[in-house]
């Protein structure tokens, strides 16, 4: 029986929310060229085409709802007599509206706006643009969506390799395994002795490096997995 669980999660786990993923054959990177519009350089070069495309998607995810996997894993935390740590990858707020309360978002949140002139984050709903004020500093021209694009780093990394480190269980769920450094924990995790399983679609590209898999929908395979975990918990 684990004691401390860390579980990553993509953009396959809000997908039957009604959110898209981004590389399967429909998603975000076949519609959008992710240099112009997830890269530092890309903002430079067109912060309105930026602004609208997470305007966009800022509008999109008010209207979904948390599925059954992420209710799942809320459950999870609530009833395991041991650590959970979730780390997303997603930017939309699904896990902590299904209850989740350990929680990292490593790519940043579509609710969080920061300024490129104090560096302060703040919360945000609405549509963001080059005439929007800062809340912190009343700057204008330098918001920019709270985000993670290529090439910066990551929120909150020593804290997720503290918790790989430690952990003794990890699941990946809905996650293709391309983007690092991400796509690099399941090696950490093995390194670290933990059991490593993926909750996926189909094989991701680190298929190799887990232990278990089981490939299907998240809304069937996450329930019944965290439901079996919880069956032989203390
Ligand atoms: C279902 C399902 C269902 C569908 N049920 N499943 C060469 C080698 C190694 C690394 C690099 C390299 N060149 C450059 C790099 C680094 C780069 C990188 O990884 N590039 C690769 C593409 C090669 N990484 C970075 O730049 C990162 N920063 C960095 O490395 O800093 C250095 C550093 C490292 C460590 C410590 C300190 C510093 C930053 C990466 C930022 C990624 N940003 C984005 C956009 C965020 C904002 C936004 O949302 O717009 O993050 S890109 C995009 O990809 C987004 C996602 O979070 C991320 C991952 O995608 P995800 O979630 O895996 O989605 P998909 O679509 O790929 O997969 C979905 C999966 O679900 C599929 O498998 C489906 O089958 C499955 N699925 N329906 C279950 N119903």
């Amino acid at each position: 029986m684990p004691s401390s669980i860390v579980i990553l999660t993509g953009a396959g786990i809000s997908a039957e929310s009604g959110i898209s993923t981004f590389r399967d054959p429909d998603g975000i990177w076949a519609k959008v060229d992710y240099r112009e519009v997830a890269t530092p350089q890309g903002f430079a070069a067109d912060p309105a085409r930026v602004h609208a495309f997470y305007n966009w998607r800022r509008k999109n995810v008010l209207s979904v709802e948390p599925n059954a996997a992420h209710l799942a894993l809320a459950r999870l935390e609530s009833a395991f007599p041991g650590d959970v740590l979730l780390v997303t990858q997603n930017v939309d707020s699904l896990h902590e509206r299904a209850g989740s309360r350990n929680l990292i978002h490593m790519h940043g949140q579509h609710d969080q706006a920061l300024c490129n002139a104090c560096g302060k984050r703040s919360a945000w709903a609405g549509e963001m643009s080059l005439e929007s004020p800062c809340p912190a500093c009343r700057g204008v021209g330098h918001m920019r969506p709270d985000v993670v694009w290529f090439g910066e780093t990551p929120y909150q990394m020593e804290r997720i390799q503290a918790a790989l480190a430690g952990c003794d269980l990890f699941l990946s769920i809905g996650t293709s395994g391309n983007v690092y450094p991400a796509a690099g924990f399941v090696r950490e995790a093995r390194s670290a002795g933990a059991r490593t399983v993926e909750l996926n679609l189909e094989p991701s590209q680190g298929a190799g490096y887990f232990d278990e898999a089981e490939h299907g929908p998240a809304t069937r395979v996450v329930p019944r997995f965290v439901e079996r975990l919880l069956q032989r918990a203390p």
